[in-house]
């Protein structure tokens, strides 16, 4: 196979003539060519088998144990202009960083076979998706690639109507972190990455294209790229919803996307849209509409057991690619809380002890096409997305950030979506569990300047008066001992449900300083056992700590300097007004 494209054609023998690869392979994106892929990596020792009767076409990948996340202090985007990527992103001069990664690309494919991945990142009849290309010469990655986006042939196609694409080139280099970079040229449509073979280092449609040069793409074009789950709420009386939410790394998306309703939640319905990432465009009528641009799910292993996610658990009991999971004696994959057996081998592969570290990496994930999943949405493929009702911030924090409240109108959701922190989690290299601010969700995945990304945000109140209501919840509040106060999971549908009723005027609320919060009776508790003086400290507004927050919100916008939109400040202002 090759293509009609003369820009893609030139790209890849310019490629090839850089890495020097033995042979050159076009991913036609067909079933053939996946059990292909499998079987050249299961002769390698790139894959294991998993117990073929209870986990069926299920394989186990150990990566280096030096690359099991993204690695932000590693990630550049490189633009002329030092200002335009701001702050929050890694600058490199783009001469710079040419040269750096000519040097690094320079025969690294010697022996090894380079394969070419056309991609469409969303349906590929939609005209909200966008299409790439992405070079690598890890067949693990073409495998999670095929799982994870519409690739191949039909891409292909489309890329040679449209003529545009995003180029993304990737190899695994020698997986040494000191050749590790994750290179981004947003003026060139452009990617680079070597040195990883991991998650959203190498699957390049992800994080590297669907968010840090889509942002770009959207600010120009008067769309939204975010990190946001996308999910469909009916009621019993066939009523549905859209909601859209932004939590950072692994802090609950794929959850509450494949949410299954709690026993006394009966007739309520939720499907999913997508898990991770969320296109945003209005429509003619003004509504912001959705596309999931992804068609798989990259999805954290730990904790995914029966009782918190039984879609998941379902899910990924065939045809799924589990990485750095730990294996049992009976050659079944095995990860913490999954269930009361014990692993035989950790995820390294190597002897199990009890009482020593984590069996599983904390940040193992499963790769799985989204159609596997019991609560899929056939919208997901729809190519016109779904129109959005409430966009719902959220975070992981153990104190403070109440279980939800509502934006008194969307710039001062603005204002609360800026201020999304969070505690750091094992999706990205770095220590786990201290607070950092994560605006949007979107801290490693904004690709330009975070003030100039709140006045794009600020700009849709001029465009619609039908935008969505906007949200913070907060699952992760914990007592005294450590433990999480608020049951999670299933129950989130009752605060999903607040949101509703508050999208269609129909839920009660107080008002406070930070917005609008359910009085304990606003929310449906049916079947819950939860204690009051509980829920009233998960609904309580402290001001005095909130005060301490919103100097925090200061200080961090203050790192932007002159940039940051005055509306931005001007609602900060009436904020802390409010709080005294
Ligand atoms: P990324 O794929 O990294 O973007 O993560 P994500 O946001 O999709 O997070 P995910 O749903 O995979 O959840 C991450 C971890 O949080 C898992 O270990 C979950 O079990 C846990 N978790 C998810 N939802 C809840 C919840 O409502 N309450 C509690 N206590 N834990 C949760
Ligand atoms: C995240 O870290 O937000 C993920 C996993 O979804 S990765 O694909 O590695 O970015
Ligand atoms: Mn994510």
């Amino acid at each position: 196979m090759t293509t009609t494209n003369k820009a893609l054609q030139d790209w890849v023998a310019e490629t090839a003539a850089l890495t020097k690869p033995d042979h050159i392979h076009w991913c036609d994106g067909s079933e053939a060519e996946y059990r292909s892929l499998v079987e050249l990596m299961l002769g390698r020792g790139d894959l294991l088998a998993l117990n073929d009767k209870t986990y069926p076409n299920c394989y186990l990948h150990r990566s280096d144990p030096s690359d099991v996340a993204r690695v932000e202090h590693l990630t550049f985007v490189c633009t002329p202009d030092r200002d335009e990527v701001g702050p929050n992103n890694n600058w490199m001069a783009p001469a710079e960083a040419h040269r750096k990664m000519a040097g690094l690309f320079e025969g690294c494919m010697r022996g090894r076979t380079l394969y070419v991945i056309p991609y469409c990142m969303g349906p590929v009849d939609s005209p909200y998706a966008r299409c790439g290309v992405e070079i690598t010469d890890s067949p693990y990655v073409v495998a999670n690639m095929k799982l994870m986006t519409r690739m191949g042939k039909p891409a292909l196609q489309r890329i040679e109507r449209e003529g545009k694409f995003v180029r993304g080139l990737h190899s695994t280099g020698d997986l040494n972190p000191e050749r590790r970079f994750i290179m981004h040229f947003p003026h060139e449509l452009l990617i680079q990455s070597i040195g990883s073979g991991y998650g959203g280092n190498a699957l390049l449609g992800k994080k590297c294209h669907a968010l840090r040069i889509a942002s770009w793409q959207a600010r120009s074009e008067g769309w939204l790229a975010e990190h946001m789950l996308i999910v469909e709420i009916e009621s019993p009386q066939g009523e549905r919803h859209y909601l859209a939410a932004a939590f950072p790394s692994a802090c609950g998306k794929t959850n509450l996307a494949m949410l299954i309703p709690p026993a006394s939640q009966a007739g309520w319905k939720v499907r999913t849209i997508g898990d991770d990432i969320a296109w945003l465009h209005l429509d003619a009528e003004g509504r912001l509409r959705a596309i999931n641009p992804e068609s798989g799910y990259f999805g954290v292993v730990p904790g995914t057991n029966p009782k918190t996610n039984r879609n998941a658990f379902d899910m990924i009991t065939h045809d799924t690619i589990f990485t750095n999971v730990a294996v049992t004696a009976d050659n079944e994959p095995w990860w913490e809380d999954k269930d009361k057996q014990e692993p035989v081998t950790d995820w390294r592969g190597n002897p199990w002890k009890k009482g020593g570290a984590a069996a599983a990496h904390p940040n193992s994930r499963f790769t799985v096409a989204a159609r596997q999943n019991p609560s899929y949405s056939p919208l997901a493929d729809d190519p016109a997305g779904v129109p959005i009702s409430a966009i719902i911030f959220g975070g992981r924090r153990r104190e403070l950030a109440p279980l939800v409240y509502q934006a008194r109108d969307w710039r001062h959701g603005v204002l609360i979506g800026a201020s999304v922190a969070s505690e750091t989690t094992a999706a990205a290299t770095g220590q786990v569990g201290v607070v950092r601010r994560d605006p949007m969700a979107m801290k490693p995945f904004c690709g330009y300047n975070f003030a100039d990304y709140w006045g794009h945000w600020l700009g849709f109140a001029g465009k619609s008066d039908r935008l969505p209501q906007i949200f913070h919840v907060n699952w992760f509040r914990q007592d005294r001992n450590g433990k999480f106060m608020w049951p999670g999971f299933g129950d989130n549908l009752r605060v999903l449900r607040w949101i509703i009723d508050r999208c269609e005027g129909r839920a009660g609320a107080r008002e406070t300083p930070i917005g609008f919060l359910p009085q304990p009776g606003d929310i449906d508790l049916d079947g819950l056992d939860i204690d009051r003086q509980v829920l009233d400290s998960l609904l309580a507004v402290d001001a005095a700590s909130w005060r301490e927050e919103l100097a925090g919100i200061a200080s961090y916008f203050g790192e932007f300097g002159d940039r940051v939109p005055p509306a931005l400040l001007e609602e900060h202002a009436r904020v802390s007004k409010r709080l005294g």
